[in-house]
């Protein structure tokens, strides 16, 4: 009874922690259905790390959920005998950004401005499974027509983006000071 007792105090503890720190992927995940849902990115911001294993016809699946409107970038990293590429994709299927080799030799980056707040997903497969196309064609990536076999990380990283109400109080408290200046 005391164990079932600990295992739910360090289950609650992991989950609280989702969003900010280590995810190891769990298959299946190879459709937006069934994502490994990596939590929720709200103020002020934070990283977290994605770790994976990609093999012949594999393709890895991450959900997030923005809290606020969030500035967002994707690095991933894997041995030179890799070649990955990542989608970003809104909840309605809508392929929103695509790269192949913009990181460090064959590693994908994404970086996305101000993505409004709500739920996305973001694939990690091997070269030759969608390309460039898929941002018009909205063709998600499904792990078919690669052979890659390499261990991987994605480093996430979140900002949030002031919201406007925000703004007018730092712009008042500016004024203030001022005031109390002169
Ligand atoms: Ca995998
Ligand atoms: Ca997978
Ligand atoms: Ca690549």
């Amino acid at each position: 009874m005391k164990t079932t007792i600990v295992f739910i105090a360090a289950a609650t503890l992991a989950g609280t922690a989702a969003a900010g720190t280590f995810f190891s992927e769990v298959e299946s995940n190879n459709t937006i259905a069934t994502a490994n849902d990596i939590g929720i990115f709200d103020s002020p911001g934070g990283a977290m790390t994605l770790e994976g294993l990609i093999d012949q016809g594999d393709v890895d699946w991450f959900g997030f959920t923005l809290a606020n409107t969030a500035t967002l970038s994707f690095f991933a990293g894997f041995g030179t005998s890799g070649d990955g590429l990542m989608q970003i994709v809104a909840a309605g299927g809508d392929v929103i950004a695509f790269d192949d080799d913009s990181g460090i030799g064959l590693m994908p980056a994404i970086q996305i401005e101000n993505l409004s707040a709500g739920t996305y997903y973001l694939s990690f497969s091997g070269f030759g499974d969608v390309d460039a196309g898929s941002v018009a064609s909205d063709e998600l990536a499904d792990g078919l027509g690669h052979s890659e076999n390499f261990a991987y990380k994605i480093s996430v990283g979140f900002s949030v983006v002031p919201a406007p109400s925000a703004l007018a109080l730092m712009g008042l408290g500016g004024i203030v000071i001022t005031r109390r200046r002169r």
